[in-house]
Order: structure tokens, then C-alpha cells, then sequence
């Protein structure tokens, strides 16, 4: 068995369960629940982030994109596209990873006492996801159906956002990408890894 340092509220440990349910490798990964304060983690990833995901030779896997592009390399390459759109998608997922980079640190911004918060640093990382999410809605027109990292990395990034920024509202403002987002949650490995608590 491979096992994966997990989080069940982390959208980049969610990335790779939703590739390894889309690639049919779930049962061959157990999931270790981790807390990223845990100074244990570092054996792992000395980043101290998750996801890590360490094989079975012993031998350890970090970043999502990795992970993930790992996981599907073993069964054919089915997320990572080899034709001429493997960079639009590749590219797709890098700006939606840096939206979710950028609303896990004001998470993390807005979880510190009041006095100590800087309103300059969320404001700052507010304009990244606002811009990534503007950039998205004009993209999403031509998203179709398509099913690929990119995609499925925009939907993971949308429902974090409603997960922990909800009162922000983006479909609103993002009716293309809202339109999109309805239909691709159906799909049964975003429906059966949505984030909780
Ligand atoms: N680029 C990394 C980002 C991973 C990441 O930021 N994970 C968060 C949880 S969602 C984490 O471990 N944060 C703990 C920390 O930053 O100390 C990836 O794609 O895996």
C-alpha cells in the first residue's frame, strides 16, 4: 500500500484523491490523517505540508502536482494530456493551485488575533484569487466537458472557496464558471471527496 498524509479540508490533498478515484487506485492508498503542525510531518515532507505520499519502497512523493501527475502516470496517463493540450491544462491547474495558495494564506492571515492581522496581506492575496477567478470566467465558455487536471482543478478550487469563503459569493460576479460548476459536481469524485470539517 502507498499511503497518503491527509487532511480531509485541504483542497491539495483532495486534488490527489480525486486522481486517484478518476485513475481507480483509491484501495491502494491509506490514508494517514496528519496535522501539518505536527514537527513529526518533516520526516515526511520538510516543507511540512500536505499532501506526501510515500510508495512502497519507502520512498516519498511531495506537491500535488507530482503526486498526481505520479498516480496517473501508472495507469496511462488519463488526467495529464500528452497531445497539444497538456499545457493549457498544465497551466490551468498551476493558476488554480496558486488561487488556493493564495486563500489558504489569509486563512491562515484571518486565524491570527485581530490586533496582529494585516489588512495589506489579505488585501494582496484577495487580488490573486479575484484576478485568477476573472481569468477563469473568461476561459470557462470554452471548458466544455472536458475532464483533465486542469478541469478538475478548477472545480476543487471553486468548492474551497465555497467551503471557507462563502459570504465572498464569486458566482455572482462568475456566472460562465458558475454555469460550468454545476454540472461538473456531479461527477462522483468531486461528490465523494467534498471537504468537511
Ligand atoms: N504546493 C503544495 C501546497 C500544499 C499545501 O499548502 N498544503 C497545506 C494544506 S491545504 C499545508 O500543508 N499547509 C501547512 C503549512 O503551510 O504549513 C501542493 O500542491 O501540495
Amino acid at each position: 500500500m502507498m499511503k497518503l498524509r491527509y487532511g480531509s479540508t485541504s483542497p491539495f490533498v483532495r486534488k490527489v484523491l480525486v486522481t486517484a478515484i478518476e485513475t481507480g487506485q483509491e484501495a491502494e492508498i491509506e490514508k494517514v490523517k496528519t496535522n501539518t503542525a505536527d514537527p513529526a510531518l518533516a520526516q515526511h515532507n520538510p516543507l511540512n505540508k500536505i499532501p506526501a505520499l510515500t510508495l512502497e519502497d519507502g520512498s516519498v512523493l511531495i506537491d500535488s502536482a507530482v503526486i498526481c501527475e505520479f498516480l496517473d502516470s501508472r495507469k496511462g496517463g488519463k488526467l495529464f494530456p500528452k497531445d497539444a493540450s497538456r499545457w493549457a491544462s498544465l497551466s490551468r491547474m498551476a493558476l488554480c493551485d496558486g488561487i488556493l495558495d493564495a486563500a489558504i494564506l489569509r486563512r491562515y492571515e484571518l486565524q491570527r488575533p485581530e490586533a496582529l492581522r494585516s489588512i495589506e496581506w489579505d488585501t494582496r492575496q484577495k487580488t490573486k484569487v479575484d484576478q485568477g477567478l476573472d481569468a477563469l470566467e473568461k476561459e470557462a465558455p470554452g471548458f466544455g466537458d472536458r475532464i483533465d487536471i486542469g478541469s478538475l482543478t478548477v472545480a476543487i478550487m471553486l468548492d474551497y472557496l465555497d467551503f471557507r469563503f462563502a459570504h465572498e459569493a464569486w458566482r455572482e460576479t462568475h456566472p460562465n464558471l458558475a454555469r460550468w460548476h454545476k454540472a461538473i459536481a456531479a461527477r462522483p469524485s468531486l461528490k465523494s471527496t467534498m471537504p468537511f470539517e
